[in-house]
């Protein structure tokens, strides 16, 4: 068990490059024994007003600053980041329960990230085009949009912070942060590494309080020009409504119903291993979690029962232990919401092979846990196939052939990530075609994204943009195009194509 200092624990905004106090605050508790862990600022949406015109004065200056000189910042992140990973993965996993081993891994995605993007200092690709016209030059080049705003889950209180706030830096914007009022602690602590590295002030500026008053005063403000936003399906739709209405761009990501698909010549047991990693990591609350494992009728019997000794080997308790493999649930509505899915699926005609139910771990009964569960006789349309549980929870849902199984993969409202396991590579191509969710696993489970490629998905999962890779940036910069004529003369576009 770490012990916070009192420094962690006194939690302030920071806007502007100082430290405010807030004197309306919330508690926010452990998910390992419901103990409360510190306060956390509830602000309101003055704090907002302040943060952006700090954001907006900030921005002009840190637009001036070459992207390398920029990007040298990140990299001095990154360097800090690297130095304090053991310390931010352990407040990782008090605050958020997910297993250290786990919670390291999420810190490294961010160290990765800041490495990656301080490359693209160097980058920020633009095209030079032909003109169509002699004496011409044409080109596009990547501009900051300004002030952006972004709004993070508690899931991956770190990671996702860096997809998002580090390509918006890099590419000379200045940014306002709202974490999940769940993990106060990773935003403290890297708002405090970019104090540290000299980021110039008001360039990022992090305001706690809820979704309905910070989040909301960050879509309306006038000065804010984008929003970044992962969460749930429902929140995202409403922040685009609103966003839609102000003309604001707006990127969401908003998570998944992801399958395993297990052919008849799968390696099970890497099947059974990729499916427990991706199922009952982070105890199944990520956008990636696997929920659904579409298994071909002749080795149905064989991979449930692999699956069902497996699972009984997991170790279940406080992520700070490493020897736990299943940490907590994030709170009591989390429970709550895997407890009704539970109750759903009885009453559906699943069947209920194991778990189903909360669990009370020894000398930490006031902890968040819930059994890792398997559903079988599980069909496509039932709701715990259909809809983002959020826990350990896995259904298995029983396919003829490998049409049959793109099909199931395919028939939710979601996009998010699927995978195939399969020795034959002619279906390796077909499925990698026809899956249709934004990222796709071929002898592997449906996590495990690196920070370089996009990450993000279609149909319910988003709207079209991506996090991470070189596609972030679009979430973040305009395109202009530019042409200088060094004619002389006025050369008409479209007009003086034959002069
Ligand atoms: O999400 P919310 P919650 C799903 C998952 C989970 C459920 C609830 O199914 O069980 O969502 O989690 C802010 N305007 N995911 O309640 O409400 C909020 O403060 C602007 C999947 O945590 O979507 C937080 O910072 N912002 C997901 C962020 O939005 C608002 C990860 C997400 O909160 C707001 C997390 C508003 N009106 C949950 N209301 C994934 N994609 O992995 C809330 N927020």
């Amino acid at each position: 068990m770490i012990t916070l200092t009192s420094k962690e624990k006194n939690l302030k905004n920071f806007i502007n490059g100082e430290w405010i106090e807030v004197s309306s605050k919330e508690k926010v508790y452990n998910p390992a024994n419901g103990e409360v862990l510190a306060e956390i600022p509830n602000s309101d949406a003055a704090a907002i007003d302040m943060a952006a015109e700090s954001a907006r004065i900030a921005q002009k200056e840190w637009a001036g600053v070459p992207a390398p000189q920029r990007a040298e910042l990140l990299y001095k992140v990154g360097i800090k980041m690297k130095e304090q990973k053991e310390r931010l993965s352990q407040l990782l996993t008090l605050e958020n329960g997910k297993v250290i081993e786990e919670a390291r891994g999420e810190v490294q995605e961010g160290i990765d990230m800041a490495f990656y993007m301080a490359g693209e200092g160097r980058r920020l690709f633009g095209q030079t085009t032909p003109s169509e016209l002699k004496d011409k030059f044409a080109m596009s080049q990547r501009c900051p949009v300004g002030v952006v705003g972004i709004i993070t889950p508690w899931n991956f209180p770190i990671a996702i912070a860096t997809w998002k706030s580090f390509p918006a830096i890099v590419s000379g914007n200045a940014v306002i942060w709202k974490p999940s009022s769940e993990t106060p602690f990773m935003a403290k602590a890297l708002a405090k590494i970019f104090e540290e590295a000299g980021l110039p002030k008001g360039v990022i500026n992090v305001v706690y309080g809820s979704g309905a008053t910070i989040g909301q005063a960050m879509i309306n403000h006038e000065a804010i020009r984008v929003i970044s936003f992962t969460g749930s399906n429902e929140t995202g739709r409403q922040v685009a409504t609103e966003c839609g209405r102000q003309l604001k761009k707006v990127s969401l990501e908003m998570g998944g119903k992801n399958a395993v698909i297990v052919m008849e010549d799968a390696d099970i047991d890497l099947a059974v291993e990729g499916i427990l990693w991706s199922a009952f990591g982070t105890s199944g609350q990520r956008c990636t979690a696997c929920s659904r494992v579409i298994v071909h009728k002749d080795v149905r019997k064989e991979l449930e029962n692999r699956l069902l000794k497996a699972m009984k080997d997991l170790t279940i308790g406080d992520g700070l232990n490493p020897n736990i493999k299943v940490g907590p649930i994030i709170n009591q509505a989390g429970l709550d919401k895997i407890l009704k899915y539970i109750e759903i699926g009885k009453e559906e005609g699943a069947n209920l092979v194991t778990g189903g139910k909360q669990l009370t771990v020894e000398n930490y009964e006031n902890g968040f846990y819930f059994e890792p569960t398997l559903f079988s006789d599980v069909t496509i349309d039932m709701r715990i196939a259909q809809e983002e549980i959020f826990g350990p929870v896995v259904s298995l849902i029983e396919v003829n052939d490998f049409d049959e199984a793109i099909a199931a993969n395919n028939k939710v409202k979601y996009g998010l990530s699927s995978s195939i396991f399969t020795q034959d590579v002619n279906r390796v191509f077909k499925a990698q075609r026809d899956l249709d969710t934004g990222i796709v696993y071929v002898n592997a489970g449906t996590t495990g994204a690196e920070i370089h490629l996009p990450f993000g998905g279609t149909k319910g999962t988003g709207n079209g943009h991506r996090d991470s890779g070189v596609q972030a940036l679009d979430v973040f910069t305009e395109w202009k195009a530019v042409y200088v004529d060094y004619s002389g003369k006025l050369q008409r576009a479209q007009i003086d194509t034959d002069a």
